[in-house]
């Protein structure tokens, strides 16, 4: 094995393969960033909805976090460095409805994704604009991603637009199509037929 495929803190899920580029996963065109229309939304069983323009976002308070991707094409990059706004910084702005359990994201070009609530809760789960230390690129989701380390990356919504959370869960974009409702890489949740027999 060559220096690419060994895992030295035994870091690497099963079934992935260690890389130190950063591939381009994008079903469909990069969607065009304009500044002066773009907005971010919080929907849903929210107390009340939210809407930032883009210099609202800016505001933001912004955090670093370093964590490890796992694409379920088997392509895993180590010790990525997000910047922007984590999610637990946004939810101190967001009042949450009793039934909220669920969350459903909305992309820029109608990519979709979900993930329970309390996953999505979790402390390492940001919203990024930058990576190592630049600006992401327009094919890396550029304005605004979602990043959700302990997903499998289909999760991790690109070109981010709003985050509706939900009373009952909904299956996204890869999730209808043949995708894993839950996406854990350390249990190889790659499938939907795996599902058959969970609870
Ligand atoms: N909007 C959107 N987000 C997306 C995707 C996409 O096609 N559209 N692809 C997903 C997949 S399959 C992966 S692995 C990651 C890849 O992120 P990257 O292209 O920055 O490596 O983005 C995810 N987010
Ligand atoms: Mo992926």
């Amino acid at each position: 094995m060559g220096n690419a495929q060994r895992d030295p803190g035994n870091r690497l899920p099963p079934g992935q393969t260690l890389v130190t580029n950063f591939p381009v996963l994008s079903y469909g065109p990069t969607p065009r960033f304009n500044p002066a229309k773009w907005d971010f939304r919080v929907i849903g069983q929210v107390e009340e909805p939210l809407r930032f323009t883009w210099d609202e976002f800016r505001k933001l308070p912004i955090s670093n976090q370093v964590s490890d991707f796992h694409c379920v094409t088997t392509w895993s990059r180590f010790d990525n460095r997000w910047e922007g706004v984590r999610i637990g910084d946004l939810m101190k702005l967001v009042r949450l409805k009793v039934d909220a359990k669920f969350v459903f994201l909305h992309c820029d070009g109608g990519y979709t994704t979900n993930l329970p609530l309390d996953e999505f809760l979790e402390n390492d789960v940001m919203l990024a604009n930058r990576h190592d230390g630049k600006d992401l690129e327009p094919d890396h989701g550029w304005p605004l991603r979602l990043v959700v380390p302990k997903l499998y990356g289909w999760k991790s919504a690109k070109w981010l637009r709003a985050i509706e959370f939900c009373a009952t869960d909904r299956r996204g974009f890869w999730e209808v199509r043949g995708y894993h409702n839950h996406g854990e890489p350390w249990a190889e949740e790659r499938y939907s037929f795996q599902e058959d027999g969970e609870e």
